[in-house]
């Protein structure tokens, strides 16, 4: 790494020499025991056994109920699919009320099968649905909610399990965010009719791509099951429609290797928060979202909150300056549901309901963080975004005259 900048001509962004010599992801995978996960393809290459609910597939299932303390664990072969399987199966129809601060899937599993999403703004602190939000948008078609539980931080599952119990509606969970957290004690996994994991790539456990239901409701896994397999039943019943869900063995293999690395994995997020935590102090107007850490969490993204006001730059420009330092941040999950294809041309208008959650696409950048990068790098991106805060003036009056980075992905943002 070169020497921290001194001047802000020094910024890449004005044509210094980029802080890292290698590009610094978000979602960059964490990779267990190596010698373990090909010792273990090589087992299913000798046994030839490669997908269908093989051998790893059943020991995978099994390793997560345990874990969760869950009845019921169906892996799929990604969230999305199995979020699909869960809303199909669950009976929701009509409309379905969700939060638009979410990654797309979450509403394009439901518009997929024409399901209505109806987008339902978010608490201001918790990033998560805000109960009496959802209850106002209740309407005689909707037939569930499905809270998601981001950046592993758990929903206010009592409000919502109320809500839904008194206009009998079906509650489901979206928990790619949140393997291995926990809620008042009890593993997500336990709450709602059913709970939705990602193991993809770029989750701190992964599969390469994957995911898998979870539920201790046996009528619900039945079907889920069912399902996950084009309905079938034995060779040649088919019981109900369904499509291709299935884990393969390969990624069944992996999320077994992963599982053994699991705390591990835990462990370094759970250091680089609290390095991130200490060293992002003297940043004005820069605050980190916090975990609540009398509970189990896998403290799987580091976000932090940009307030122009008073940081004096915005999350964009921010944004764009360590990206040009060579610190790939995400804006997720900017611009909202509402604001991208299908939804803003169906619902023009959603954006006048969703105040927090306006207000939030606009202020949230994630950093990085796993096992792929050091507590060196956290430091040195922390004192980067502390040099920027402190020069904001400077380095804002300079970006209006002469920008000489360009973001690569510029021209498709707004
Ligand atoms: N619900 C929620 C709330 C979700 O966040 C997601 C997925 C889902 C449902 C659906 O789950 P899946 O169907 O995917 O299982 C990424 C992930 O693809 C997506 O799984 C995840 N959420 C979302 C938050 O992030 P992108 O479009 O940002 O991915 P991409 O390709 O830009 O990768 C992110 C960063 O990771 C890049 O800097 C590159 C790096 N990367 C990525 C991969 C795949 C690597 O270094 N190595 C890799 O192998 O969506």
């Amino acid at each position: 790494m070169p020497p921290l900048k001194s001047r802000i001509d020094d910024l890449a962004i004005f044509g210094g020499t980029p802080n890292f010599r290698e590009e610094l992801h978000v979602g960059r995978p964490n990779v267990g025991q190596r010698e373990a996960f090909l010792a273990r393809v090589n087992d299913l290459l000798d046994r030839r056994w490669l997908t269908n609910d093989g051998p790893f597939l059943q020991e995978f299932e099994k390793r997560i109920s345990e874990r969760l303390g869950v009845k019921h664990c169906i892996a799929v072969c990604n969230a999305t699919v199995g979020l699909e399987i869960a809303i199909k199966a669950a009976g929701l129809m009509g409309e379905v009320i969700v939060p638009s601060f979410t990654f797309i899937a979450t509403a394009h599993a439901l518009e997929w099968q024409q399901i209505t999403p109806v987008f339902c703004d978010i608490d201001r602190a918790t990033h998560n649905l805000d109960p009496l939000c959802v209850e106002q948008l209740i309407t005689k078609r909707t037939t569930g909610i499905i809270g998601v539980h981001l950046w592993g931080r758990p929903c206010d599952v009592e409000a919502l399990a109320d809500i839904a119990r008194r206009h009998k509606l079906k509650l489901l969970f979206d928990a790619a965010h949140a393997f291995a957290c926990s809620h008042n004690g009890q593993m997500i996994g336990n709450f709602g009719n059913a709970e939705l994991f990602s193991f993809h790539a770029t989750k701190f456990l992964n599969t390469f791509e994957g995911g898998a239901v979870v539920t201790n409701n046996d009528e619900l896994a039945a079907k889920v099951r069912l399902m996950r397999n084009f309905g079938f039943a034995g060779l040649d019943t088919v019981m109900s429609l369904g499509t291709n869900g299935k884990m393969s063995e390969v990624s069944a293999a992996m999320g077994l290797t992963s599982l053994e690395s699991l705390d591990s994995f835990i462990e370094t997020n759970r250091r680089n928060y609290h390095l991130y935590q200490q060293q992002l102090t003297k940043a004005p107007g820069i605050s980190l979202s916090r975990y609540q850490e009398d509970e189990k969490c896998n403290y799987q993204y580091i976000v932090i909150e940009i307030d122009e006001a008073v940081a004096g730059i915005s999350r964009d420009l921010l944004d764009d300056i360590l990206w040009a330092e060579n610190v790939l941040t995400r804006r997720y999950f900017y611009p909202g549901c509402h604001r991208m294809e299908p939804y803003c041309t169906a619902d023009p208008q959603a954006h006048l309901r969703l105040p927090q959650t306006e207000r939030l696409a606009k202020m949230v950048l994630c950093l990085p963080t796993g096992s792929a990068i050091s507590s060196a790098e956290i430091t040195a991106i922390c004192a980067l975004i502390e040099f920027v805060v402190k020069h904001a003036e400077a380095v804002k009056q300079r970006w209006s005259i002469k920008p000489l980075f360009r973001h690569p992905w510029r021209s498709a943002r707004s």
